[in-house]
């Protein structure tokens, strides 16, 4: 028989690598998605087996991280040997303006799933993985941040991730139960939700170099984080439920970068030199080169001529309404014991990470830079 899976936030970045990594593994892949007005499925779509299949092996679920019912009936109908408990309000400055609905989904979602879990006496049958987070160390404590290194919480988001956290291992050490959290550090990818940083600044980059965008405001420049790439992440994820006893685990990649350099490494990345002059509020970068072969070889010759151009011009500026109230200026991660007790070996370095990124963003921009030009007649509903 084929195990089964159940994933909560499958339309998620993370959702969508596990969803993929989990049917290759031969599992059976059930996953919850929220009901929206507009399609969400976007990430997940090139999965989609049609009701009428046969023996499906991806089958969606409607449901909400808020509604115990709906949570322990499908976990009731499924009857999973594996839940990975993805689903989140994921955004740290967005917690800040929603903090209790983020502490209702992130904190009380996870209680609900492993009550769910235990009321329908599936105990001995499922395991569970609980995505915690760096965040919890927020006001890091120690340098670098191991399983043994004690929490500080710094914003909405990641004290409900702190209860989330406890309230799992609270489970297991009560009831026994199979429950492990993954302590992840920031993982990006080329479907990595817009409005984190790294993708901002790719998609950004990527409509600077085709001229549809003239400049890219940030916040804090100076923060570092232990960047991976989600595809390695969603491994770990797995390799953490195989064991046959539940633990907690770090999962970083041990290098840590300031998102002043990840802009500057992404501009690189089409031959692009920026220097960052200045300080505080005052910060910008401005354009000192362009490589012309590399340029060409990553946009385009037709973008190259009017790009040209924009040398000595600032392309990166600071905009204080993307700071946080309390902030998390460093992490970095020691993954020693999930390379020795997991075998886990993350395959990209940030370099990798980035061309990945930046790939993906410039294939995206280009087709938008064609239907800008008119490549076809967008229709206007509302004309
Ligand atoms: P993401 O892209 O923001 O995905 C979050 C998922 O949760 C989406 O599928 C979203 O649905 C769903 N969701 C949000 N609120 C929900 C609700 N009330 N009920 C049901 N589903 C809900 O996040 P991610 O980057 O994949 O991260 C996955 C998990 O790992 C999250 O728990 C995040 O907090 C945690 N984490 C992420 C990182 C990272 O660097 N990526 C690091 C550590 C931990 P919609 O698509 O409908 O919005
Ligand atoms: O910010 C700074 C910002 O929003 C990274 C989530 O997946 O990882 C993620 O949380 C840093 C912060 O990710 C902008 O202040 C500067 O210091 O990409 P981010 P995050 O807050 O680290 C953890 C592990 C999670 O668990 C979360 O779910 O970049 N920054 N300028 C900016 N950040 C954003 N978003 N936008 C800016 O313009």
């Amino acid at each position: 028989m084929p195990k089964t899976a159940l994933i909560t936030g499958i339309t998620g970045q993370d959702g969508a690598y596990l969803a993929e990594y989990l049917v290759k593994q031969g599992y059976v892949v059930h996953g919850i998605k929220r009901r929206s007005s507009s399609f969400n499925t976007d990430r997940i779509d090139h999965l989609y087996q049609d009701p009428h299949t046969e023996n499906r092996n991806f089958i969606l679920h409607y449901g909400d991280m808020t509604d115990s019912l709906n949570l322990t009936r499908i976990i009731g109908d499924i009857q999973p040997d594996e839940i990975y408990n993805l689903a989140a309000q994921s955004h740290v400055k967005v917690s800040f303006d929603t903090p209790e609905y983020t502490a209702n989904v992130d904190g009380l979602g996870t209680l609900r799933i492993l009550e769910a879990v235990r009321m329908l006496n599936l105990i001995s049958k499922t395991r569970i993985y609980q995505a915690s987070t760096s965040e919890l160390y927020g006001l890091v404590q120690e340098v670098p941040q191991n399983e043994k290194t004690p929490f500080y919480p710094r914003s909405p988001y990641a004290v409900a991730k702190l209860y989330a956290y406890w309230i799992s291992v609270n489970y297991r050490e009560a009831y026994g139960m199979h429950v492990s959290n993954g302590i992840l550090f920031n993982h990006e990818s080329p479907v990595r939700g817009e409005t984190f940083v790294t993708r901002k600044i790719t998609r950004a980059v990527s409509k600077i170099a085709l001229s549809n965008q003239r400049e890219l405001y940030l916040g804090n420049l100076s923060a570092k984080r232990d960047w991976g790439h989600a595809k390695d992440y969603v491994r770990a994820m797995y390799l953490i439920l195989q064991q046959e006893k539940p633990s907690d685990y770090v999962i970083a990649t041990g290098v840590t970068t300031s998102v002043r350099e990840f802009v500057r490494l992404a501009f690189a990345s089409i031959g692009v030199d920026v220097v960052f002059t200045g300080e505080g509020l005052k910060e910008t970068a401005v354009i000192t080169a362009v490589d012309k072969s590399l340029f060409c070889q990553k946009v385009s010759e037709e973008a190259y001529d009017k790009f040209v151009k924009r040398i000595g011009e600032v392309v990166v500026g600071v905009d204080p309404n993307y700071f946080r109230p309390t902030e998390v200026d460093l992490l970095i991660g020691d993954p020693t014991k999930s390379k020795t007790k997991l075998g886990w070996e993350p395959e990209y370095d940030l370099h990798a990470l980035i061309e990945d990124m930046m790939l993906g963003d410039m294939i995206l921009m280009k087709k938008e830079d064609y239907l800008m030009k008119g490549g076809y007649r967008v229709l206007n509903y509302f004309e």
